[in-house]
């Protein structure tokens, strides 16, 4: 039975990660904006907390959070910074193919990594010309004497400029379409491996993006997740679960824009009233505050159903969509609300809108969630 009440310990982490996020994040998350830099000092305290690591099993000395506690911890940080929220979460989203194929020795190995250390790892799916069309991969990755030879090029690499290793797919079988995909662990030191610049953005500028180019870099057999032509499937359920966790973020950027919002209209006076009696405004936000909750709890349901070992390819295309979709509604209407002061850089709604446009996008755009839902009510899913 669904059930999402929070434990008394998924509450304490909620408290602890919207501490951080008021603390630690806000105070500079207007800087990290303007000047693009990489938050280093911001992720260390991130990783003293367990937020970096939170994916590494406690079998394996990590913070062992479920999906659960991944979508309450998500909600602050993306309250706190939606750029920090995508760097931080990026190795959750690196770390699931591990989760989902990895050996027992592949895991011990790879998630203690990121134990030791502040350190990343990066999920590397889309290419140049494969990115809705996830199973157009271009990259080949062909066995020779016990090594893979892997060449091509990965974009929208999220933090690949700093990863320790990322988790990689590519062609085993060319032959085979999507069947032919494998996926690899590629640490970066690999010979033939360049990391392009960081990519330049409108909004998130606290999260890194770069180009992989991959010429002749040699991956050993032991570092391929599950069976060769898997590759697919384990990109598929990698973002059955991880698409939950960006709707955590849309949630938490959407009630960060609200809240602005709320408190704008309750206390600018015009008219002799706040703006707030006006029902204009106070019914947008009524419906704002509605698709806030509504986009919480898809996200709950579908993050339960992970935890539950249950397909939720459905449940979580729908959380995605609906909760980013809501974020890119609030952000933009949060502006409308607070006139020329939510344009204006004094105020952090222009960021949150900003922010906001890219969580539409990433992790499958919200045109490829609909195809993905359509295809599962098709299917009598
Ligand atoms: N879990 C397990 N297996 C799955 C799956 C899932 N959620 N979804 C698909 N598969 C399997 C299918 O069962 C099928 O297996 P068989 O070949 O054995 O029949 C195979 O994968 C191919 O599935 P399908 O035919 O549905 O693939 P399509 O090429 O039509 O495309 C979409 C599927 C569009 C859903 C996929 O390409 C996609 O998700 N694209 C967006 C990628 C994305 O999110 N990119 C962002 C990267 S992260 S920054």
């Amino acid at each position: 039975m669904l059930d999402l009440t929070l434990t008394p310990d998924q509450m304490k982490l909620q408290e602890r990660a919207h501490a951080f996020a008021i603390d630690v994040i806000r105070p500079v998350s207007r800087h990290y904006d303007t000047t693009a830099e990489w938050p280093e000092p911001i992720f260390r305290l991130a990783w003293e907390q367990g937020f970096l690591q939170a994916a590494v099993p406690k079998s394996l000395g990590g913070p062992g959070h479920s999906q659960m506690d991944e979508v309450v911890v998500n909600e602050e940080i993306a309250w706190g910074c939606a750029g920090m929220y995508t760097a931080i979460s990026a190795n959750t989203l690196a770390l699931a193919p591990l989760h989902i194929a990895g050996s027992p020795e592949q895991k011990k190995f790879w998630m203690t990594r990121l134990l030791e250390a502040p350190r990343l790892a990066a999920f590397a799916l889309t290419e140049p010309e494969a990115g809705s069309d996830a199973g157009a991969i271009a990259c080949t990755a062909i066995l020779n004497r016990g090594v893979y030879l892997l060449n091509g090029t990965k974009c929208y690499v999220t933090g690949g400029a700093y990863a320790d290793y990322f988790t990689v797919f590519a062609k085993t079988d060319p032959g085979k379409g999507a069947r032919g995909l494998s996926a690899l662990v590629v640490p970066r030191a690999t010979p033939g491996l360049r990391i392009g610049a960081s990519m330049d953005k409108m909004g998130q500028r606290a999260s890194n993006q770069v180009t992989l180019h991959f010429e002749q870099a040699e991956v050993p057999l032991e570092n391929r997740l599950g069976s060769e032509g898997m590759g697919f499937a384990i990109a598929m359920k990698t973002l059955d679960q991880t698409r939950a966790i960006v709707a955590a973020g849309g949630v938490g950027l959407a009630r960060a824009a609200y809240e602005l919002a709320l408190e704008h209209a309750k206390t600018r006076i015009q008219f002799g009233q706040p703006i707030f009696s006006n029902q204009a405004i106070s019914f947008l936000l009524a419906d704002l505050a509605t698709k806030i909750e509504a986009s919480r709890l898809l996200t709950w349901q579908a993050a339960w159903m992970t935890d539950q070992g249950l397909r939720n390819s459905k449940q979580s295309a729908m959380a995605k969509t609906y909760a980013t979709d809501t974020a890119m509604e609030v952000t933009t209407n949060a502006i409308q609300i607070l006139g020329g002061l939510g344009y204006s850089r004094e105020c952090l709604a222009e960021k949150f809108f900003r922010d906001a446009k890219l969580m539409q996008i990433y992790e499958g755009t919200n045109q490829i969630q609909r195809l993905v839902i359509a295809k599962e009510i098709q299917q009598g899913r």
